[in-house]
């Protein structure tokens, strides 16, 4: 069977899902030394740094997580696309109305039209995907870094000599464990939802939506034993799984047919989710009108009207039981 091109930042090769690997990947470092993969440095400095994103993308949400977490909300600005996605890419569409509803700003750096202008900018021939979030050098006018896994772990420790925020959701002696299941979350969960979702075949739907599901089921075994996927610190690895269960029940469920059941009915992981909701600052990272309308909207060929379902309003400030003992 042919390779067939997808407007996201995949194709799809006998009836699979594939994603793409990002391109630009440069490190920050405190001096600016280069970073652990060898490509040029760039310094941690206040103001110098921008996060293109999309609300709705889960991978541009962990950098938004990560930049509360952080406390770089001062220290790195944000501009936020329209939740639409057609033929041209992410664009900065921009007006009151979205701006209220889905918390656009247009490219309030330069006025730019499109998130494929960036990737133009750094090269005229560029022909890989244009994806969010990018992370931009605004001293330089160039992209440090389009790989959300990358960018949270420079925003883990890179600016802590600014901020004095030395929270480490990566640290030292748990860095095997954390691994281990950024792997497992990522084939299964946060990427099989989409391979559940894009799938072009009755057979391989059947398989990632059952794997996904397992994926869970162990999942949920997991945190009716521990507060966490590492045991009882909070680390990377929660906030990974979490971006893509805030957006299960509302749209993966209905939208990629992820549907044998609602996080909503995994007691343990619709606690944590609510848990992992509830901390500082972290709400406002979440738009679910954004989220919605993106999916919805973006995806015509799984959705040929574009209709945004009203689906079940989740209750997020339910008080959560996830400060009980585990045993
Ligand atoms: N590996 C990238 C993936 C980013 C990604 O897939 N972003 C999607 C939105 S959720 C995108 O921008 N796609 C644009 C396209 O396919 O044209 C990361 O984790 O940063």
């Amino acid at each position: 069977m042919a390779t067939v091109k997808n407007s996201w930042n995949s194709s799809i090769k006998n009836g699979e899902y594939q994603r793409k690997e990002s391109q630009f990947r440069n490190w920050i470092t405190a001096d600016g030394s280069a970073g652990i993969s060898g490509h040029d440095g760039f310094k941690a400095e206040a103001g110098r740094y921008h996060l293109y994103v999309s609300l709705a993308c889960p991978w541009a949400h962990r950098t938004l997580v990560f930049r509360q977490l952080k406390g770089l909300e001062d220290l790195i600005t944000v501009s936020v696309v329209h939740p639409d996605m057609h033929d041209k890419g992410w664009s900065f569409n921009h007006d009151k109305e979205s701006a209220k509803l889905y918390g656009t700003t247009g490219d309030d750096l330069y006025g730019g039209g499109y998130i494929s202008e960036k990737y133009l900018v750094q090269d005229p021939n560029y022909s890989g995907v244009n994806s969010v979030p990018i992370l931009w050098d605004k001293k330089n006018k160039v992209i440090v870094n389009n790989e959300s896994s990358e960018i949270i772990r420079i925003f883990n420790s890179a600016f802590n000599h600014i901020t004095g925020n030395t929270r480490d959701f990566y640290p030292e002696t748990l860095r095997e464990k954390i691994d281990l299941e950024n792997e497992f979350i990522y084939h299964n969960i946060n990427n099989g939802v989409y391979k559940t979702g894009f799938a072009t075949s009755q057979e391989v739907y059947d398989k990632h939506v059952v794997k996904l599901f397992s994926a869970l089921d162990q999942v949920e075994h997991k945190l009716s034993k521990q507060r966490y996927l590492t045991g009882d610190e909070l680390t990377e690895a929660d906030w990974r799984l979490w971006v893509t269960l805030v957006r299960f029940d509302s749209v993966y469920h209905t939208h990629f047919k992820c549907n044998l059941k609602l996080i909503e009915q995994y007691p343990n992981i619709y606690h944590f989710m609510l848990e992992l909701y509830q901390m500082p600052n972290i709400a406002k990272t979440v738009n679910e009108a954004h989220i919605k309308r993106h999916y919805y909207a973006s995806h015509l060929a799984l959705n040929p009207y574009g209709i945004v379902p009203i689906s079940h309003q989740q209750d997020w400030t339910k008080p959560h039981n996830r400060e009980r003992q585990f045993n």
